[in-house]
């Protein structure tokens, strides 16, 4: 897509709203992504998922990956310098060309999707919150907990608090389940590779780099989509944010008019 057809399309005012939502492999960041669009309830909301930008591997990198011996959840696997730039074109009103990426063949397809930028895109991902150049552009940043996951892991332990800090090594395992039954299903998978996976990357690296973007975030949701509650805290405060960015735009478009006129 050439630089001039990005800038063809512009929506009521520029600045659209991000919110970016981080968390666990299988913690449950998509349903909470479509939660937060049902509860928004307005016609251009749009969700991306960070899945889209795996960086093409080598083919030395992709005979790994089939042998589950490829590290996804590294930032390195990610190619955020692309999702910057396109995140930079939603932002600024204009239109975007994701890749489509492939779980089945660990690639990137040939074929690409147009995002049109929307008046809130909702990016979600096990590093949403990871990259300075992202969370520069976020509006809202969220921490997807798997509470109820550990909750239901300690099955002998009467669960009274949702304070993860430092999470136990057992309490994954439910959240594994979670995330093998949905690999298996919808991305091609067998059992025995998506645990290898998870033991050698997943788990370590939920520790090293997901886990620690909690730090980052300006709220951390327990129970995902149980957690009316906060969706609809979510929901308000972007209501809010949508009506001022609207007001300042009526602003400019007075100041405009008003110069126009004097001129
Ligand atoms: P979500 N992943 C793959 O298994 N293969 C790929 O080609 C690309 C990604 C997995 C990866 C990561 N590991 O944890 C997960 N596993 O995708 C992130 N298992 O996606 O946040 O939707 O679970
Ligand atoms: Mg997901």
């Amino acid at each position: 897509m050439s630089s001039d057809e990005r800038i063809r399309y512009s929506p009521p005012w520029g600045n659209a709203s991000i919110i970016g939502v981080a968390g666990s492999s299988g913690s449950g960041k998509t349903s909470l992504a479509l939660a937060i669009v049902a509860s928004l309830n307005l016609p251009w909301v749009v969700i991306m998922s960070m899945d889209s930008f795996y960086k093409p591997l080598t083919p030395e990198q992709s005979a790994a990956a089939f042998r589950n011996e490829f590290d996804f959840d590294s930032p390195e696997a990610i190619d955020f310098d692309i999702l910057v730039d396109r995140l930079r074109d939603i932002k600024n009103g204009k239109v975007a060309e994701v890749p489509v990426y492939s779980f089945e063949k660990h690639a990137r397809l040939e074929q690409t999707t147009i995002v049109y930028s929307p008046h809130v895109l909702i990016l979600e991902g096990i590093f949403a919150l990871h990259d300075q150049r992202v969370l520069d552009m976020l509006d809202l940043r969220i921490f997807a907990e798997a509470d109820s996951d550990l909750c239901l892991s300690r099955r002998s332990q009467a669960c009274t608090s949702f304070s993860p800090y430092p999470v136990p090594s057992s309490s994954f395992e439910p959240t594994l389940i979670r995330a093998v039954v949905r690999d298996v299903k919808e991305r091609g998978r067998d059992i025995e590779g998506c645990i290898k996976q998870w033991f050698s990357f997943v788990k370590p690296n939920f520790y090293k780099y997901v886990s620690p973007q909690r730090e980052i975030a300006d709220i951390i949701i327990p129970r995902g989509i149980e957690n009316r509650v906060a969706i609809q805290m979510i929901s308000s405060q972007i209501t809010s944010t949508l009506a001022t960015k609207s007001a300042q735009h009526q602003l400019e478009l007075t100041r405009l008019g008003k110069i126009a006129e004097d001129s």
